[in-house]
């Protein structure tokens, strides 16, 4: 089953409703690229990659169009089973760029589906669940609004919530969190997401005017450096997410004990392959992990749900996708939606996905 052609889409997907703002920045509409690889025996996958705006992470998506066009034309050709190989030869042809070989990496994952019959869950090891939990990140607001949320969401059924944190003084943060607090319910779990925005002196500030609120720090500094330097002195779990750029780091983060679990993203590992490794990584070393990825639609929430669901319950810090903030689906049918908290596994086979192209705009072709 060779790669005879790759076809190469753009997207806009304009935020439902109101922005969406983290500590960096706040946004009203992104930029996904898609990917479509056929075959020469007419089964086709699909991939995507979305990043979360230009300044989230070292990623933007012209440039994952750009990346995707460099490597491309040398993947034609090759065998489409063989995920491994592709992979090395997209690394033999651009170094880096791993969110943007993630869009091929998965659309490999749906092509071996739909020629097997199988969901890709039942590829990456087998579904543990047919239904995964997803959590909601609320976005940074003032006090009010923000308890107002967090009540809206832990009542249609979210059993995590993630407070986005940073880009403004601590100590409004540190009254956000303890209000917040007083309406969160017990069974609810709470993480704060600074996304790289906190001081090192404000992580430490706010964790310890938290220190008797049970909660998790997710990604509270800049650098990993940053973060190992204050471990010692935080009294709350950290979870690492955009520091965790390959699974050197993350092993690294474990064996160092900085990680006590991670906020993963698909596409920045450079797709499914590599989660299926960082799950492995997780599960020897007993470290609870999320399996989202930064935006975009159908394909890679398919993506996220189907890795997410091979991931053991008690290790599962839940699945996020963009479907809240998004106006409809790439699969009118089949689409991927988040019902009272939770998401149903796709089923199949594939991504169980067949996405309405006519709306994306054809970038390139290859083969
Ligand atoms: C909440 N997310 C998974 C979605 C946005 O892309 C940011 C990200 C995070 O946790 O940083
Ligand atoms: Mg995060």
């Amino acid at each position: 089953m060779k790669i005879s052609h790759v076809h190469i889409y753009q997207y806009d997907l304009p935020v439902v409703g109101a922005s969406y703002k983290m500590s960096h920045s706040e946004l009203t509409a992104l930029d996904t690229t898609l990917v479509e690889i056929v075959t020469d025996s007419g089964i086709s996958g699909f991939g995507e990659t979305c990043p979360v705006g230009p300044v989230y992470a070292p990623a933007h998506a012209p440039g994952a169009r750009a990346a995707l066009g460099e490597i491309a034309p040398r993947v034609i050709g090759l065998d489409a089973l063989c995920i491994d190989l592709v992979a090395a030869r997209m690394d033999q042809s651009l170094a880096g760029h791993s969110y943007a070989k993630a869009a091929i990496d998965i659309a490999l994952w749906d092509i071996a589906g739909k020629a097997s019959g199988r969901r890709v869950c039942d590829l990456l090891g087998g579904a543990q669940r047919e239904r995964v939990p997803s959590y909601y990140a609320v976005n940074v607001g003032a006090p009010d609004e923000v308890v107002r949320m967090v009540r809206q969401k832990q009542d249609e059924g979210f059993t995590r919530l993630q407070l986005k944190v940073g880009g403004r003084d601590v100590e409004q943060d540190i009254e956000v969190v303890r209000k917040v607090f007083e309406v969160i319910r017990p069974d609810v779990r709470l993480a704060l997401d600074a996304n790289r925005s906190l001081t090192t002196r404000d992580a430490i500030q706010l964790s310890r005017a938290c220190a008797d609120l049970t909660l998790v720090l997710e990604q509270p500094c800049a650098t990993y450096d940053e973060i190992k330097s204050i471990k010692p002195l935080l009294c709350h779990p950290v979870y690492l997410d955009e520091s965790t750029v390959d699974l050197n780091l993350t092993m690294r983060s474990i064996y160092d004990g900085v990680a006590d679990g991670f906020g993963m993203k698909v596409t920045r590992l450079g797709g499914l392959s590599v989660m299926r490794t960082v799950r492995e990584i997780c599960r020897a070393t007993n470290r609870p992990m999320s399996c989202d990825d930064s935006w975009g639609g159908d394909i890679i929430a398919a993506a996220c749900v189907h890795m997410g669901a091979t991931i053991a319950p008690q290790l599962s810090e839940g699945v996020w996708i963009a479907d809240p903030y998004i106006d409809g689906n790439y699969d009118a049918e089949n689409g991927i939606s988040i019902t009272d908290g939770w998401i149903d596994v796709p089923a199949g086979p594939g991504l169980g996905i067949t996405p309405d192209k006519s709306q994306w705009a054809l970038q390139a072709s290859f083969g």
